[in-house]
């Protein structure tokens, strides 16, 4: 395929590959309090590429773990230029696909991206799906408790979407849900999407681990979940994926 050869060409070039920033924020204080890296790919000839182009093509062609590997390094430097700059540390969110979860050698590579950009690593944070957790169990269990050792943060994403597997929950060593979008998205007008928002920050809680609502893009969605008792919000009502300037300045204005 032509795109393939154009996503080998995009890894080796400076230019085209780079993350976005979505800020999450306190769903009371509406102060940000954590942010998701979003990789974007801008071709020089064919424009904007989005990741659900890229992302799987780089998973079937064998390019993922150099893209892994991009966003981890440029997240980790950017969180450092923050920091550098005089902004209040938050943690950086990078997705990682199932691929990259089952690969033996994460640990290593994530300890890597933080020993050369500087970053500690409690402003790191890595997102996993439950299927990706699904795909290895046993590969994933393994790099998660060497993260947790070295202080790494992790999510599970796009919660409630896969096999919901309780046990796994219980044993894998994350510190925050996400809620996924398509619960929010009518938690308005479907009751069954509201108890399913309600169940998953009770069950978050009861782990002790706090609850990321995604796809926020009204009042009356953000109403609903802090009458939930959710933690956090990310979607389009506080800020959509913005550049990283643009992302530095929403922190610097106090957001
Ligand atoms: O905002 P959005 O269109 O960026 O993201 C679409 C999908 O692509 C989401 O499922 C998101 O998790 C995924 N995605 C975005 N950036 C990355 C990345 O750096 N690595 C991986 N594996 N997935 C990503
Ligand atoms: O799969 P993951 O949760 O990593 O991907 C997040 C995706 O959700 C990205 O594509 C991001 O651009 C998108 N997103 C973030 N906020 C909103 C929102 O409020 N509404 C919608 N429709 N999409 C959102
Ligand atoms: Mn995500
Ligand atoms: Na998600």
């Amino acid at each position: 395929l032509e795109l393939e050869g154009e996503l080998h060409l995009a890894l080796a070039a400076n230019d085209q590959l780079y993350l976005d920033y979505q800020p999450q924020a306190d769903i009371r204080s509406g102060r940000i309090v954590g942010l998701e890296a979003l990789m974007r790919w801008r071709h020089p000839r064919l424009g904007l590429v989005g990741p659900m182009r890229f992302i799987p093509l780089a998973e079937s062609c064998g390019l993922i773990a150099a893209l892994g590997d991009k966003a981890l390094d440029l997240a980790c430097r950017q969180a450092v230029h923050w920091q550098n700059s005089g902004l209040p540390p938050v943690p950086v969110a990078v997705n990682l696909s199932a691929v990259q979860w089952s690969q033996p050698g994460l640990a290593d590579t994530i300890r890597q991206a933080l020993t050369q950009s500087g970053l500690a690593p409690q402003w790191l944070e890595l997102e996993l799906t439950e299927s990706a957790s699904m795909h290895n169990p046993m590969a994933t269990l393994a790099t998660m408790k060497a993260l947790r050792e070295m202080g790494v943060m992790m999510s599970i994403d796009d919660f409630g979407t896969g096999f919901c597997n309780l046990s796994y929950l219980k044993r894998f060593p994350v510190d925050k849900l996400k809620i996924d979008q398509s619960f929010v998205r009518e938690i308005t007008s479907l009751p069954d999407d509201l108890v399913i928002s309600q169940l998953v920050v009770a069950m978050g809680h009861l782990l002790h681990l706090s609850v990321v609502a995604e796809g926020v893009e009204t009042e009356g969605q953000l109403t609903l979940l802090a009458e939930a008792g959710c933690d956090i919000i990310q979607g389009y009502y506080f800020s959509r994926p913005v550049s990283a300037e643009a992302c530095g300045e929403l922190m610097a204005g106090g957001k």
